[in-house]
């Protein structure tokens, strides 16, 4: 078994996977509900592994003691690296926020590449690496997570330390006519060199890697060993492979089955019978096209009008970088856009979007989840996008239909059975929405059937044994993924 090669799992994040809350004087620690911590806990508390990232609380703040109690109470160890407001001023809101987000998602006009930020990144990144000297032993496998903190395995090997670190990003990676804009790009890519193993999402974005490097690095070397490809680049050695992430199936597909989830789905399915709900459920985030997706729906209207009165957007927006002016111009756009759209269409009964600004409870998104009869996933660029897959699978009666960006990562998987658009164009969305409105019962249930099967063979357990696998066998398990661009450029 592969967990039996290492010692102790030591997963590196930006952010600790708890919520702390102040009540009164005391702290309240709440576990986080994401994939990846139902994924890593069993792994991590198998050896007392450990989790190291920023609590989320001012430095002021002594937390070590709740953090401790959760520890022991969940058989792994939370280590708090804490920051200090200029730390999150450079390293969070300024590099990570300003400048790689836009970067990597091909926004580079919107980077904003101060100096002090990036220095305020590497001094972050050697304080992490710095904590893990201070806690692991060289037999630990040290997997550090997502653009925050592409430095440390670097860092770690300044400090002579020996261990053995692997990274997974969880955002796309530019092709280099991007990825070049960035003045420290030598840097940035000797960091990710300094891995003993970097996974993608995709093999667009491991290829994008690849050619960077090429362009980069003069004496850049590489061959493909079965799924993985092994980098050789002056003295680095490193290897890189591609990892769709994931969620895990039988946890939501339990959870949408349950009767608590079942009365509130019924509940909603009572509210308009006569309307297809079409759901779009995203992080307020200029990546994720909801400006356009807004426009589709506008011209979906305006194109066919047997649509009018008989479909209807359900778009929840979850909070996220509030304190960024960017993000509140945003939500201003959208708000605008929203009451426009409302105001040119509704009639008494019918509403053509329903709009929620705020986070739900699990389980009132799975019933949201539930109640709709499409799903309307239009990222501009997304590393996968694990909305489309936690429709799908609480999707258990197979009568929804996925309408996916192109640009999500998870099109590499989802390709065949989801409608795919590119969502730069509201001509195609609008179209792709008429079809997804009358697309015959039999044709929905083939196709979810589809998608559900393989979301159900690639869970975020198969991602979390790939990787390691990769990491230890340097061998990666199989797992089906199209370069959606090759799949999409048949040209007539
Ligand atoms: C990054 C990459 C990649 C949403 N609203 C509520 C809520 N959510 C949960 C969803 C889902 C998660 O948030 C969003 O995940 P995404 O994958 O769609 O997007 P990012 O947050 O941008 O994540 C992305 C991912 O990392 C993993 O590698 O797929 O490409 O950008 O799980 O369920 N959860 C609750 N209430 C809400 O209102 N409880």
């Amino acid at each position: 078994m592969v967990q039996d090669e290492f010692n102790r799992l030591v997963v590196v994040s930006n952010r600790l996977p708890v919520a702390l809350k102040k009540k009164n004087d005391d702290w309240e620690v709440k576990p986080g509900s994401g994939g990846l911590v139902t994924a890593l806990a069993p792994v991590l508390s198998r050896n007392g592994g450990i989790w190291m990232g920023w609590p989320g609380t001012a430095e002021e703040e002594d937390v070590t003691g709740p953090l401790n109690d959760f520890s022991r109470e969940h058989g792994y160890w939370l280590h708090p690296v804490i920051l200090s407001r200029e730390d999150l001023h450079g390293y969070y809101y300024g590099f990570s926020n300003e400048v790689l987000w836009p970067l990597l998602h091909g926004f580079h006009n919107r980077c904003n590449f101060k100096l002090e930020y990036w220095e305020r990144y590497q001094k972050v990144n050697s304080m992490f690496a710095g904590e893990i000297a201070k806690v692991t032993e060289p037999e630990d496998y040290i997997w550090v997570h997502d653009y925050h903190l592409m430095l440390v395995a670097k860092e770690v090997a300044r400090n002579k330390l020996q261990r053995n670190c692997g990274f997974f990003l969880h955002i796309p990676f530019p092709g280099p006519e991007i990825f070049l804009k960035l003045p420290w790009r030598r840097e940035i890519l000797s960091g990710l060199l300094s891995y003993d193993l970097v996974g993608f999402q995709t093999i667009e974005s491991l290829n994008n890697f690849v050619s960077c490097l090429e362009y980069l690095c003069f004496d850049m070397d590489y061959s493909i060993d079965g799924t993985l490809v092994k980098i050789k680049c002056g003295d680095y050695n490193t290897k890189a492979g591609n990892f769709p992430i994931s969620i895990d199936f039988d946890e939501f597909a339990d959870k949408a089955s349950s009767q608590e989830v079942s009365q509130r789905t019924a509940k909603l399915n009572l509210l308009h019978p006569e309307q297809q709900i079409i759901l779009g459920v995203d992080r307020l985030d200029y990546t994720k096209g909801l400006p356009q997706r807004f426009e589709s729906l506008r011209q979906a209207l305006l194109n066919y009008p047997d649509l009018r009165g008989k479909i209807s957007l359900l778009q929840l927006v979850v909070p996220s970088r509030e304190e960024v002016h960017e993000y509140r111009l945003l939500k201003e756009e959208i708000e605008r856009l929203v009451g426009e759209i409302n105001g040119q269409f509704t009639e008494p009964g019918w509403i053509p979007i329903h709009y929620l600004y705020r986070s739900l409870p699990r389980e009132d998104l799975i019933s949201f989840y539930m109640a709709s009869d499409m799903a309307l996933v239009t990222p501009l660029c997304d590393g996968m996008n694990l909305v489309c897959k936690e429709y799908c699978v609480c999707n258990y009666h197979e009568n929804g239909v996925l309408i996916l960006s192109e640009f999500a990562g998870a099109a590499s998987q989802l390709y065949n059975d989801a409608i795919l658009v590119n969502p730069n164009c509201v001509y195609e969305v609008a179209e792709a929405i008429r079809r997804a409105f009358y697309i015959h019962k039999s044709e929905r249930q083939t196709r979810m059937q589809n998608l559900r099967k393989v979301l159900k063979e690639y869970d975020i357990h198969f991602w979390l044994d790939s990787f390691l696998q990769a990491a230890f066998y340097g061998k990666a398990k199989e797992c089906p993924q199209a370069e959606i661009y090759r799949y999409l450029s048949k040209i007539d």
